[in-house]
Parts: C-alpha cells; structure tokens; sequence
C-alpha cells in the first residue's frame, strides 16, 4: 500500500477526521467565494450547523452549470496568481468546466494517484506506458504524477500514433498500460494487425477509466493482453483520476478515498439521500481540496456503494462499477438504455468486435435507435452472413434491454476507434428538427 496508516484508518478515525476536515473545507469555501456564501445564505444553512456529518444532508448541492455560470475562475477561494495549474474539459456545449489547483492540490493529486495505482498492484520501478491524453484533459498529467510519486519509469505517449505505441511497449518492456480501455482495445486489435502476440508483451497491468465499461470489457482486455484489467475512476471537477480505484486483490469494486472525499449517493429525482447498498446518484464533497473546494457536488454518474469489509484490508468504501451517466441515460420509447449494457452484450456476442455506435434519430414524433456494429476480423461479410448476423442481434437486444431497434452489422475496421474517450452516441434528432 502507498500510505497504509490512511488506507486502514478504522471506520470511527475516518469519520472523525471526514468532519474535521469538513468543517474545515465548508467554512474556507464559504468565507473564500462570494457564490458559495450567496447559495448557503439563500438555503439558510452557515459552516457551523457542521455538527455532524449528517448535517451536510441540509446543504445545497453544487452543479457543473455552477463551474460554467462562474466561468472561468469564479469559484476558486485563492487568487489566481496562486495556482499552479488549470485544466478544462469540454462539455457538449458551450464553456469549457475549468478547474484549478494550487502547489498543495497537485501534491494531494500525486499522492492520490500513487495510491491509486499501487492499489491497482503497480510497483515502484515499473514502466508505466501512459497513453490517456495529455493536454487539458487530466488523465494524461494526473496519471503521470502519480507514477512518478511512486517511483515509477513513466513513458509520457499520451493517446495516438497507435502502431508507434505497440513499438514502445515492446521495446520499454512496459509492465503497465494506462488508457482508456477503448483506446486499449484499439492498441490491442492494432498490435494484432501488426503481427504481435499482444499476450506476449511483458505487460502485467491494465488501469483502465475515464469512460464507462463493462465486466465483459475486461474480461476481453485481460485475455487479449494476459493482464489484470483494473478501474480507475475520477473527475476533473473533483481532481482528475485518483478519486476512486479498483484494488488488485478484489477487482470488485473501487476504493473510494474517504479521508480525502465524502461519498453519498441520492436519488436523483428526488434529491433525497439514499441508504448504502441502493443505486442512485453519486454527490461527492471534497474535505482537503485548497482551490477549488466542491461541497456536494452531483457527479451525474449511476453507482452503489458497498461498506462490506475488502479482503485487501483498505477500510475505505467501494463505489462499484460506474454504469453510465445519468445525463447520457438513453430513454427510448420509455425504456432506460445505457450504452455500457450495449457494450456488454456485443463483446459476449460471438463473431463481433466490441466497438458499437448507437444514432438517434426521429421517425416523426418517436425516437429510434440504431445500432451499428462490426464483425471480428475472422467472421465472413457477405451480404447474406451481415444481414442474418444483423436479424439476430436485433432479436436478442430486444429481449434483452426491452427495445426494438435497427441493427446495422458493419465489415471489420468499419466504425471509428477511440483515442481517447469513444465516442458512443450519435445523437441526430436536433439535426432531423
Ligand atoms: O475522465 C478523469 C479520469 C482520467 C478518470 C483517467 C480515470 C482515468 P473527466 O474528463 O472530468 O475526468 O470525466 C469524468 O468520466 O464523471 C464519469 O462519467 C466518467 N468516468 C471517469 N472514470 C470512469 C470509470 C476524467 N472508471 C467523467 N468508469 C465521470 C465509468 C468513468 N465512468
């Protein structure tokens, strides 16, 4: 473990220091940033009704549109001569989500992603081949630090250049991949093309996230590989990757790490919050952050969180396995669709790849989903074979998530292969008006 003492505090010293910390973090926030004093003050709520962790259920939750509506420094507590770095991601539209951190949170961020990725079973002295992107996107610079924290050999290829990338892992002798696992998929079936035995590669470990994925997914990694596939999860908003990981001894769901974070989950209709063990929303609340303090932020990812004791004997919380978004929920004719149960019933579906694009369009005032797939390499693709393939899939979609669709069945290298975060939905109604 990298810091053993805070990974195995018992359940009473980490509440303890969660209000502690709380407390800390709500009153800097609250004397520090005029929209968060303005928010409290409208909801009647003031740092000191803090008396236990309870009372954060009366505190207003922050939303992304928040970060947006303060573009592009309003709710940092420092000013900005006194951070050291900003990151932005990109919405779907408009402003960019900016965040900010000063000397102290890039130094909480290492050390967060070095206990991330030694949970993950990655070794001081390893060659870390680091291909999340760099740049703006936190997964690329959060990834690096983190290795480097904990005396790692950090290969910084950031996504791309694919077939290069096969060359480095061979000739490094990387022991671990960092990617989103769509981006390793695509490294994987390019080192195939290429002629190389992918299982061969010295590779021990997979720390694979940014993006929803499916135990199907990992099962396919880990074979192709002759890896461990782990989950890494994070976001910018709360400080990049490093908010929650899988460890190698369960791979069943992610420490989340609550000396640094408080986890809740709500249900997202009705705000209320819900008992652990109960899908719903996760809020997360920051408790050292120094620029950019969250208090209850909506994370709009669909979890659970699992309190049973982790035979790796971290004591911290799992939130399990991020299954979509609620924002990227599709409801079709009424049904709950989420990409990664597409995902997970086309890599189980023999004789195809497990790359897909789901399009919406409007078929006067209902909406239709098709869903365009690709044979594996080896499945013949003559017209007859896609269109029987195509008929079949359709069937079991339907008895599987309850909705009729298109099926379109593509040759092989068909469809566009991630870089990054794939890209999932094709949403096509606004443009059909
Ligand atoms: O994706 C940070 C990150 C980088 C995490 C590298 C892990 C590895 P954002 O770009 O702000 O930050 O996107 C955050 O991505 O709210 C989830 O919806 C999704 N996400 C991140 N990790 C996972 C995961 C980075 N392991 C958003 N499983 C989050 C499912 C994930 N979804």
């Amino acid at each position: 473990m990298f810091d053993r003492t805070a990974e195995c505090l018992s359940r009473a010293e980490l509440a303890a220091l969660q209000l502690d910390r709380l407390k800390k973090t709500v009153a800097r926030a609250y004397a520090n940033v005029a929209h968060i004093r303005r928010k409290l003050d409208a909801a009647g709520v003031k740092p000191e009704h803090l008396t236990s962790l309870d009372a954060l259920e009366r505190f207003p939750f922050t939303l992304k549109s928040e970060l947006r509506d303060t573009y592009p420094f309003g709710m940092f507590t420092v000013p900005r001569e006194n951070l050291l770095r900003l990151h932005a991601s990109s919405g779907t539209t408009g402003r960019p989500t900016v965040v900010g951190y000063t000397r102290g949170d890039l130094d909480l961020w290492s050390d967060l992603m070095a206990r991330s990725l030694a949970c993950a079973g990655v070794r001081p002295g390893d060659v870390v081949h680091n291909a999340y992107g760099y740049g703006l996107f936190t997964g690329g610079l959060g990834a690096h630090y983190g290795a480097e924290r904990l005396g790692c050999t950090v290969v910084p290829v950031s996504g791309g250049g694919t077939e290069r990338q096969v060359m480095l892992l061979q000739d490094f002798g990387a022991d671990v991949l960092c990617s989103t696992p769509s981006y390793a998929l695509n490294i994987a079936e390019v080192g195939e093309t290429m002629g190389v035995d992918m299982r061969k590669l010295r590779l021990r470990c997979g720390v694979f996230g940014a993006e929803p994925w499916s135990e199907a997914m990992r099962r396919d990694l880990q074979t192709r590989f002759g890896i461990k596939a782990i989950d890494l999860y994070g976001l910018s908003e709360i400080v990049g990757p490093g908010v929650a990981c899988e460890c190698a001894e369960a791979q069943n769901g992610l420490h989340g790490w609550e000396d640094h974070f408080l986890f809740e989950i709500i249900d997202p209709k009705t705000l209320e919050r819900l008992p652990t063990g109960e899908p719903g929303e996760l809020v997360i609340t920051t408790l050292t952050k120094e620029a950019l303090p969250m208090i209850r932020y909506r994370t709009r990812d669909i979890t659970t969180l699992n309190d049973e004791p982790c035979v790796c004997g971290r004591t911290h919380r799992r939130i399990m396995r991020v299954t979509g978004r609620d924002d990227d929920m599709l409801i079709i004719r009424g049904i709950n669709v989420f990409p990664s149960q597409i995902e997970a019933f086309l890599v189980d579906f023999p004789g195809l790849a497990p790359h897909y694009q789901i399009v919406l369009t409007r078929e006067g005032p209902l909406d239709a989903m098709s869903v365009e797939v690709e044979l594996a390499a080896e499945a013949p693709s003559d017209e007859r074979f896609l269109a029987k393939k195509a008929d079949e899939i359709r069937h079991h979609l339907k008895s599987m998530i309850g909705v009729t669709c298109t099926v379109i069945v593509k040759r092989s290298g068909a469809l566009p292969r991630s870089q990054g975060k794939a890209v999932r939905v094709k949403d096509l109604r606004k443009t059909a008006g």
